[in-house]
């Protein structure tokens, strides 16, 4: 165990962009991915787990940057002979990132679990850190439309996020078990903060807080925990955040964010776009820039980040004597 410890909670995207930031300015070895696998799927036969590849990718330094998921300097050979062919082509897998999958597909085939599968390819790929699916099982995460439920690769890829969203549900979630690594991350007596990263609370977060046992360690944990909200302005900077929230009848605002992590987190990071609200928060909040364009922007978001959180004391600990 290093001296410092920090977790963060990831999705895709947005997280991955913080995680850098994270991974950048601590300790090698300190910092502890957990992350979102209900957007997996088994696509072409392959399994898929998008937001361990966009992390993985992302603290390689492998991402594609345009995208901000699969590799940069990709090639698209295999996609281009399965439209020949008539095959299916509304999820792009490119050369190196199908060879991501086909690794993954046979190693899962063969009895290992996703998180060994993950850690080795992380330390393969000299990443600095630990990157642990939130678990082993199998979690998916449907969205409710007025037409039924669409499985999630479908809503967000194939559909565009077009469908008006009316619920979602993790499925599997409930009975899931969290990945020992992470809970003991969160268990860990060195752990100085739990960092919510600025993914979608409702799509990215919420299947990591469905985990019985991985809600309970963060409510445990005697680090405090910090979300950074993923709106600017009442805007989402990239995804379906804010349209998700709108249908969903819920205010598009900073302070539904702060509502929703109720219980779970010590404070809140917010954008200086949304200071106008900063009044109005029954938390501490940080206001700060939060638009992640530049590696050096992710730096300083994730030493502000950090600092807050050394700022903040864990809501009862006092009381409780930790
Ligand atoms: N996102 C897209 O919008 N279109 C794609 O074709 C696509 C392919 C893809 C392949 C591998 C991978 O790891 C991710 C991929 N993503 C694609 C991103 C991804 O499915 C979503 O961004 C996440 O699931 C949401 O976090």
């Amino acid at each position: 165990m290093t001296s410092t410890s920090i977790v963060s909670l990831s999705g895709g995207v947005g997280g991955a962009k913080l995680s850098l930031g994270l991974l950048r300015v601590l300790p090698p070895d300190s910092l502890t991915v957990i992350v979102n696998t209900a957007d997996d799927f088994t696509h072409l036969g392959l399994r898929i787990a998008p937001d361990i590849d966009t992390t993985v990718y992302t603290l390689a330094n492998l991402v594609n940057p345009l995208t901000g998921w699969g590799r940069r300097d990709e090639t698209w050979t295999f996609m281009a002979a399965t439209a020949a062919l008539g095959g299916e082509t509304w999820f792009r897998l490119g050369d190196g990132d199908l060879a991501m999958h086909v690794e993954r597909t046979r190693r899962l085939a063969s009895g290992e679990p996703l998180s060994r599968i993950t850690a080795d390819i992380a330390q393969r790929l000299k990443i600095p850190a630990n990157i642990i699916p939130m678990t082993d099982d199998v979690v998916a995460t449907l969205v409710g439309t007025a037409s039924g439920e669409l499985a999630f690769q479908d809503y967000f890829v194939r559909q565009q996020c077009a469908p008006c969203v009316t619920a979602l549900r993790f499925n599997g979630a409930e009975s899931a078990r969290a990945v020992p690594q992470a809970i003991a991350a969160l268990q860990n007596p060195a752990l100085a903060a739990v960092v919510i990263c600025p993914s979608n609370p409702y799509l990215s977060i919420d299947p990591i807080l469905a985990i019985p046992a991985l809600k309970a360690s963060l409510r445990h944990c005697r680090a405090p925990v910090v979300a950074v909200s993923p709106l600017i302005g009442g805007k989402a900077v990239k995804g379906p955040t804010a349209k998700i929230m709108a249908e969903l009848d819920l205010s598009v605002s900073a302070l539904e964010i702060a509502r929703h992590y109720a219980g779970v987190i010590d404070g809140l990071v917010v954008d200086v776009g949304d200071r106008h609200l900063a009044e109005q928060f029954e938390l501490p909040v940080l206001l700060t820039e939060t638009l992640m364009t530049s590696l050096a922007d992710r730096e300083r978001l994730a030493l502000e980040v950090l600092r807050f959180a050394g700022t903040l004391t864990k809501a009862g600990q006092q009381a409780e004597g930790r």
